[in-house]
This record gives structure tokens, sequence and C-alpha cells, in this order.
């Protein structure tokens, strides 16, 4: 758990009984679980994010609710929104446009989570998705931040991109396993490490491949895998119209 503090002081806090009085913290969630499985669901995932660590800008010109209410318009069964400002140049406001823009579609809120605190504010922004990242956290971290989730009726998206992370931090209260195709400290993407990984995942999890998705051919190829979930950001985000990008 590197990074803690900086992270947690990044954004001033309130607390916890006063995020729990925001209007959308009492919202019932939605499954992305149930979306994503659905009988004829496209399993796209599509991802609002202004720039990466890796990419630079990526696109500062298109707006949240436009740009989310396209990608669902256009097929995608889930969103999700950067809220790491620093690293991803997401705000608390993108995802509440997103989320007011799209009431009915399951929402991951994109962020190094890393204590509770950022789950009661996953819920008073109306998400209803958590992402815990493996590289991260420590086991012992993970299991407990999920099961405060599932407290809070989040799902939880855990995220892994090699064999030992996976092994380690695979438990109960994890919903999604999402298999990163970019490896986080390189930034080299290979497909291949969702192809090699699929078998390792139990089946009681929903497999989800994540980054560096291009083209129709890679999803089939993934679904046949094992694959119900594609999270798709840059390659949408870097066209001028990035819902027109998704219907293609
Ligand atoms: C999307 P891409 O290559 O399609 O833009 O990737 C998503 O997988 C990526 O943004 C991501 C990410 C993360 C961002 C995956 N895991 C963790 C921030 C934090």
């Amino acid at each position: 758990a590197h990074k803690r503090t900086e992270v947690a002081d990044a954004k001033s806090r309130v607390s916890l009984a006063q995020l729990e009085q925001a209007p959308l913290f009492g919202r019932p969630t939605l499954s992305l679980k149930n979306a994503l499985t659905a009988n004829g669901a496209s399993g796209i995932i599509s991802e609002f994010k202004r720039k990466s660590p890796s990419k630079g800008i990526i696109n500062d010109r298109v707006l949240p609710d436009i740009v989310t209410q396209g990608y669902v318009a256009a097929g995608a069964n889930g969103l999700s929104v950067l809220t790491d400002t620093d690293f991803f140049g997401g705000t608390f406001e993108d995802f509440g446009k997103a989320r007011a823009a799209n009431p009915t579609t399951p929402m991951l809120r994109k962020d190094f989570m890393i204590d509770e605190y950022q789950l009661w504010e996953a819920k008073a922004i109306g998400a209803d998705v958590i992402l815990l990242i493996a590289a991260c956290l420590t086991p012992d971290e993970i299991s407990y931040l999920g099961q405060k989730a599932h407290s809070l009726g989040l799902e939880v998206l855990l995220e892994v991109h090699d064999r030992e992370e996976l092994e380690q931090s695979l438990c109960e209260h994890v919903d999604m396993v999402g298999v990163n195709n970019r490896n986080l400290k390189t930034f080299v993407t290979s497909v291949e490490t969702s192809l090699e990984l699929a078998q390792l995942i139990p089946d009681n999890f929903v497999k989800i491949s994540e980054s560096s998705l291009k083209d129709a051919d890679t999803i089939v190829q993934l679904r046949a895998a094992g694959y119900q979930g594609f999270l798709i950001g840059e390659t949408f985000m870097k066209t001028e119209d990035p819902a027109a990008a998704l219907r293609g």
C-alpha cells in the first residue's frame, strides 16, 4: 500500500456520517455483474478518461455526460469514469455528470482505492462498483475493503496483472476479476496476459479483460477464452467522438 498518505491527503475529507447524507448515498446500486452476464450482453464497459500517465492528454475536448450517454446508446453495458485527478485528470464532477445522464447503467468509480473512506465517497457519488488493484493492496486490505464495499451494496472488481497477484488476492469479497493487459510499472500492454490468466480464474467470478483493446476480433478471442467483460478507454476516447467510435 504505497502512496497511502499522498492519496489520502489529496482531497478534503468530511465525516462518514456527512457522506451518508449525500443525496445519492441511499440510492439502490445496479449490478454490473448481472448486466455483463445477461443474455445477449455486449460486455463492453466503456471508460471516460481524459488523460493517462502512459499517453498524456487523450482527449480534453469532450463532455462526460454526452460521451457516456452516447456509449450507452451504442450498446455499452457498463461505464467506468476516472475520479483520480493527479494521474488521470478525473473528477467527482465528471462522475456526477455521467451518473445523472445514465441513471440505469452500472458505473465503476475508477480510482486507486486504499481505505474505506473512499468506499463511502463512492457510494455518495452514485457509484455501483469499486476497483481494488492487487498491485496496490495487501490480500488483507483487499478482503477488508471488499467486505466493507459489499456492506454498502457496492460490487467489487479486483484487478490483477499476473498469476501471483491472482493467487494471493482472490477472496470471497470479490465479484469480478479484471485482468489488466497493461503492466502498471512498465506500461507495456499485451492481450496475452488475459489469455494466459483466463483458466486460472474460478468460474464463480465474472472475468473482465482490461486495457489496450482495439478491435472486434480481439473481443471475440477473449470471449472464447471465457471473458464476459471488456473495459475499453483509449480506443474510444482518443477520437473526436468516442461514442461514435464504439458504434463503429
Ligand atoms: C482502460 P485502455 O487502454 O482501454 O484505455 O484501458 C482501463 O483498463 C485503464 O484505464 C485502467 C486503469 C486501471 C486506469 C485499468 N486499470 C487502474 C487507472 C487505474
